[in-house]
């Protein structure tokens, strides 16, 4: 017995070791393709922003954010940060360049922040000068504050019209979801400057609009537009199983926790099923849970067969999951790296157009046609 486990752990760490070399060559369905190492020794990088200039911005959930090298392999710390609540699931989040960066010189960041009543998400947007970011402009914060360290969203798209969409979850107070006095449990959309745009669905009590886009959601991860279409793609974690990916249309309820293809973590079901009347049904769904990540719709040329397809971070499973998306079904997947024991927190589709990873083991990943 002894012998038998002894062996098992030996093969476990041989493949670990494995898993540590790089260049690696992969095959995949469609290709393949060799992935290399641009950085180690990252501590949870959670996004990646390519600047024009091929250098990229990459934050860490602990408060730092590096000015990359990409071509050089190396990094530089950026100076004047806004200061985080690095808890739990919380941290300094995402980082996205304005649409129009080469002009404006915008960089939006998106972090959790804490005050006596808790914890809650924050985006502000502040120029580079150097390696020194500006004091910035704080655009939102979502409401309430509250004591849970789960469940902040947030990850930051925009439209290239002006506006600004992102998710925030539940925060673990489920029922925030479906109601729409709170930001928790929504998709939003602001304006690039944080004004709330007069033709969003849903007006407060004074009968000013609210940022809220749609809601019943329960931890919006990834977001992005299909090209050449207005159709607005995320992923959100599910509780155990039904990890999600749908399609935003304005004002509407996509059902959590009344409906969902999850469990609870104990066992029993959550809610009245998996569908009903008036609540929108996934373009996708992922049992067992991926724990998406970081999504993107790959639009390069060095990957001529990837074209078109969703590619969906998974951080509990481990891999990177490539969807072909037909009208508003996904249609196929394929699990990417399967096996090799990368959470991968965020996904980038590089200048170069070859496809970026970022993984819970510190690095940051390029994957390349072989
Ligand atoms: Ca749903």
């Amino acid at each position: 017995m002894r012998a038998v486990y002894a062996a098992a752990m030996a093969a476990a760490s041989a493949q670990a070791f494995a898993n540590n070399d790089f260049p690696q060559t992969i095959e995949t369905a469609e290709q393949s393709v060799v992935v290399e190492q641009v950085l180690s020794g990252l501590s949870i990088p959670w996004g990646i922003a390519f600047l024009p200039d091929g250098k990229a911005l990459l934050t860490e959930r602990a408060g730092t954010l590096s000015l990359v090298d990409i071509s050089a392999g190396t990094r530089q710390s950026v100076n004047g940060v806004p200061k985080v609540a690095a808890r739990n699931q919380g941290g300094l989040l995402d980082v996205q360049l304005a649409p129009g960066y080469g002009l404006d010189g915008w960089i939006y960041l998106c972090y959790s922040v804490e005050n006596d009543d808790g914890l809650t998400t924050r985006i502000s947007r502040h120029q580079l000068n150097d390696t020194t970011l500006d004091e910035g402009q704080v655009l939102f914060t979502a409401a309430p504050f509250m004591k849970t360290v789960h469940h902040f969203g947030c990850r930051l798209q925009f439209d290239g019209k002006g506006r600004l969409y992102f998710g925030i979850g539940d925060r673990q107070e489920r029922h925030m979801s479906q109601k729409l006095n709170s930001d928790n449990g929504k998709m939003h959309r602001i304006g690039e400057d944080g004004s709330i745009p007069e033709d969003n669905p849903f007006k407060d009590a004074e009968g000013k609009p609210t940022s809220i886009w749609s809601f019943g959601h329960r931890n919006p991860q990834g977001v992005v537009f299909q090209p050449d279409s207005d159709k607005l793609f995320i992923t959100e974690h599910g509780p155990r199983g039904g990890d999600e990916v749908n399609i935003i249309r304005k004002g509407q309820n996509y059902g959590w926790p009344v409906i969902t293809y999850g469990r609870e973590y104990h066992g029993p079901a959550i809610g009245e099923g998996t569908q009903k009347d008036g609540m929108l049904q996934p373009a996708y769904q992922w049992t067992p849970s991926i724990g998406p990540s970081g999504l993107i719709f790959y639009t390069g040329s060095a990957f001529p067969n990837w074209k078109g397809n969703l590619m969906a971070g998974g951080m509990a499973l481990s891999y990177l999951s490539r969807l072909t998306v037909n009208g508003d079904k996904v249609v196929e997947a394929e699990k990417l790296f399967e096996g090799k024991g990368w959470r991968i927190r965020d996904v980038e589709q590089g200048p170069d157009g070859n496809v970026y990873l970022l993984t819970d083991n510190g690095w940051l990943l390029r994957v390349r046609p072989s």
